[in-house]
């Protein structure tokens, strides 16, 4: 039997994954709650075949120029992979993989939180009775939001996850329009009765929530422009559980503090920026509600994501074309 695999994690996993990783691989953690920057990360992976690399990996280019020429799997601890260059990675010989399907529906559970919080005032609720104690008592006025049933919700990318979100949201009693590079088949379409449109321009002037479940590639950066915004129906609302680069958060800001949109939810943001200040603003007033990228983020799912990580390294250092791996005309942003 050949030795242990060298491997590399740049992030802190929970603890079951990372037990089994060290049961599986001679493994190298990263030992604080930090990323590593480019040159920890790359002088780590000195004699390493894998890494497994996290959405705060920017992995472009330069870096697999530097690379260990030993580093033949990136096998990307997430569902998303906009942080790593796919056609540098595949000219090198590198093979990608990521974790799709086990974060799917609890991604759908968060977008319908988002989807309810500022409509239906939950966190403004809580917050008042709770810390500001400020309840005046029951009224048939108090609290006041807007129905969620009955209003139309427009996906954008009807992969799994919006897939998922369309399911859900038929239960709640919204009609499903949605847009995407193909029509999907009609006996799919007939389930959800979803109403197609092949012009993002078009849908959006006939829906009240617009929410996006596509990747971000060079294609789909700031899909929600400001223009495109404009053209939603007055009150309409915003959903963003997908990539930051996809909405003009600043023209987003501002239509919300207009009063052209209702509000927004958004559970991605840019990292290095940080938090756009106008919509900490417009989240202090209950316009805007804002999660720190928590779509993924249960137990559950996070122990899955890394079985589908050990499996797709063991299939790949078994020699076989590992399940989850990302083709070679994958679109990747860098
Ligand atoms: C993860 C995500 O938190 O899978 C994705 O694309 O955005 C999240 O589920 C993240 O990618 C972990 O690397």
């Amino acid at each position: 039997t050949r030795d242990r695999a060298k491997i590399v994690v740049s992030r802190r996993l929970p603890e079951p994954v990372e037990a089994r990783m060290a049961a599986l691989f001679d493994v190298t953690f990263n030992q604080s709650d930090a990323p590593l920057d480019s040159t920890a990360l790359l002088s780590a992976l000195k004699g390493a075949e894998v890494l497994v690399s996290s959405i705060t990996d920017r992995i472009d280019s330069d870096f697999i120029a530097q690379m260990p020429a030993g580093v033949k799997l990136i096998a990307q601890f997430g569902n998303g992979f906009d942080n790593i260059n796919i056609e540098a990675a595949h000219a090198a010989g590198v093979t990608v993989t990521n974790t799709p399907s086990v974060l799917t529906e609890d991604t759908a559970d968060m977008a319908m939180a988002l989807m309810l919080c500022v409509p239906r005032r939950v966190t403004e609720g809580a917050r008042v009775l709770l810390k500001d104690g400020t309840w005046p008592g029951w009224s048939p006025t108090w609290m006041l939001g807007r129905r969620l049933g009955g209003k139309a919700l427009g996906i954008v990318g009807l992969g799994r996850i919006g897939t998922a979100v369309a399911r859900r949201a038929r239960a709640f009693g919204l009609s499903i329009h949605y847009c995407g590079r193909t029509r999907k088949a009609p006996q799919i379409e007939e389930s959800l009765r979803a109403t197609y449109w092949a012009s993002l321009d078009k849908m959006v002037e006939h829906v009240d929530i617009i929410s996006l479940h596509t990747p971000h590639t060079r294609d789909t950066v700031d899909i929600l422009s400001a223009d495109r915004m404009k053209r939603l129906k007055p009150g309409a609302f915003v959903v963003n559980i997908s990539r930051p680069e996809l909405v003009d958060e600043d023209a987003l800001a501002d239509l919300v503090a207009s009063g052209h949109l209702s509000g927004a939810a958004l559970d991605v943001f840019e990292h290095k920026r940080g938090v756009n200040p106008k919509l900490l603003e417009l989240a202090r007033a209950d316009k805007v509600m804002l999660t720190p990228h928590m779509g993924s983020a249960t137990l559950e799912a996070r122990i899955e994501m890394g079985e589908t990580v050990i499996v797709n390294i063991r299939t790949f250092l078994d020699g076989h074309t590992p399940p989850h791996r990302v083709l070679p005309e994958g679109r990747s942003q860098l």
